[in-house]
C-alpha cells in the first residue's frame, strides 16, 4: 500500500499525526519534516501550510488533501502538482465558524463593547436596543460556511443578504452576486461579515472605499465589520481610518495580512476593535481524520475525492 505524507505546519501537528495514524488501517504514514523517507513510496499528501516545493518532490503523488478550508497557501505554491486537490468542507468546521459569526454580530448588535466599558467605570446606563429584525447583516461569500452562517443569522431574525461570485439561492436570504451586485449589497448592509476565500479578485477588497458604501444610518447605529475570511482581504490601515472617520463603528478581526499580528499593530489597543488569533473555526483533527482516511481509501477504489478545489477559480 502506498504511503500518506502528513505535513501539518502548526500547533496541532502532533494531534493530526496521532489521529491520522489511528485511522490509517495499516497504511503507512510519513511525517514531515523528520520522517518523510523515500518520497517515491508516497501517493497521498495531507497538508496545512506546508512549505512550497515539498509536493513537487513526490514523484508518484496521486492526490492532496488540504487540512483546512482555505486553500490560498496551497495554491500559491508555483509547483503544486497536477493532481486532484481537495479541502475541508465539514459540518464541524462550518458550525464553529458560524458560532463565531453569530457571537460577533450579536456583540456589535447588542453593543457589548460599550457595556464592557461602562462596567469598568461602574456605570449603570441602558441604551436603546433595536430588534434584530431592524438590522441588516450582509455576508460576503456564500459557500459551505457563508451560507450556513447567513441562515443562522436569518433564524435570529436579522435582515440577511449575501454576496457571491455566481448566483445563489438561500431561503430567507436576499442574494447578490458579482461586481454588478456589490454596491447594492453594501448599500443595504450595516453589519458586514466576510467569509470569502483569498484569490486575486478578493485581495484588499475590504478597503476604505468599500467601507464608505456601507449603510451607516440604520438601526444598528453605524456600520460594523466582522472578517473571518482571510487577512489579505483587508487593509488594516483603511480599517483604522474608517474607524477614525466614523465610517465604521467597530470591527471584529480574526485574520490579518501578517499573522501573528505584530505586537506593534495599533489594532491591538484600538477601543473599537476586537481581535482573535485566527481561530474562528479550527477543525477538530479527531472529527476530520476518519473522513480523510476514508476519502483516500475511496479514491483508491476509483471514487472521486469530495470537496475538490478548482485551481483556476482559486478556491
Ligand atoms: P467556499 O469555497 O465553499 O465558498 C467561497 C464563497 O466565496 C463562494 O460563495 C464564492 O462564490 C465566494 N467567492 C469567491 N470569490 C468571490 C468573488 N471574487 N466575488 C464574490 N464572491 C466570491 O469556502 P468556505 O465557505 O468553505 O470558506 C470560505 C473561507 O473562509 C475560506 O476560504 C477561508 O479563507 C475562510 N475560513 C476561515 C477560517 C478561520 O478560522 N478564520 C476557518 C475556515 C475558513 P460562488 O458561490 O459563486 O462560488
Ligand atoms: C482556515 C481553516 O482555512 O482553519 O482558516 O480551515
Amino acid at each position: 500500500m502506498s504511503a500518506v505524507l502528513v505535513a501539518f505546519n502548526g500547533p496541532q501537528a502532533r494531534e493530526w499525526h496521532e489521529v491520522l495514524a489511528a485511522n490509517a488501517k495499516g497504511r503507512e504514514l510519513r511525517v514531515w519534516p523528520d520522517a518523510v523517507g523515500d518520497a517515491v513510496d508516497i501517493a497521498y499528501a495531507c497538508v496545512w501550510l506546508a512549505p512550497h516545493g515539498l509536493l513537487a518532490r513526490i514523484p508518484k503523488l496521486k492526490a492532496v488533501i488540504n487540512l483546512g478550508a482555505g486553500v490560498d497557501h496551497l495554491l500559491a505554491d508555483p509547483n503544486v502538482p497536477d493532481v486532484p486537490l481537495a479541502r475541508v468542507a465539514h459540518p464541524d468546521l462550518t458550525a464553529r465558524v458560524t458560532e463565531y459569526v453569530v457571537l460577533h454580530v450579536l456583540m456589535h448588535h447588542r453593543r457589548q463593547r460599550l457595556y464592557d466599558t461602562q462596567q469598568r467605570g461602574r456605570i449603570w446606563q441602558p441604551h436603546d436596543q433595536p430588534a434584530a429584525g431592524e438590522v441588516a447583516v450582509g455576508v460576503m461569500g456564500l459557500g459551505a460556511i457563508g451560507s450556513h452562517a447567513a441562515e443562522a443569522l436569518a433564524r435570529l431574525g436579522f435582515q440577511v443578504a449575501g454576496w457571491s461570485r455566481t448566483p445563489r439561492d438561500i431561503p430567507g436570504v436576499e442574494t447578490f452576486h458579482g461586481d454588478a451586485g456589490l454596491d447594492r449589497f453594501l448599500a443595504r448592509t450595516e453589519i458586514l461579515v466576510c467569509l470569502l476565500p483569498r484569490t486575486p479578485d478578493t485581495e484588499r477588497i475590504l478597503n476604505l472605499a468599500l467601507f464608505r458604501k456601507l449603510h451607516r444610518n440604520g438601526a444598528a447605529g453605524g456600520a460594523y465589520l466582522v472578517n473571518a475570511g482571510r487577512g489579505a482581504l483587508q487593509v488594516d490601515a483603511d480599517i483604522i481610518a474608517a474607524l477614525a472617520e466614523g465610517t465604521l463603528a467597530g470591527a471584529t478581526l480574526d485574520v490579518f495580512p501578517q499573522e501573528p499580528l505584530s505586537a506593534e499593530s495599533p489594532l491591538w489597543s484600538h477601543p473599537k476593535v476586537t481581535i482573535t488569533p485566527h481561530n474562528a473555526g479550527d477543525i477538530s483533527p479527531r472529527v476530520f481524520a476518519p473522513h480523510v482516511m476514508a476519502q483516500i481509501e475511496a479514491f483508491e477504489r476509483g471514487r472521486p475525492l469530495e470537496n475538490l478545489i478548482d485551481r483556476h477559480r482559486g478556491y
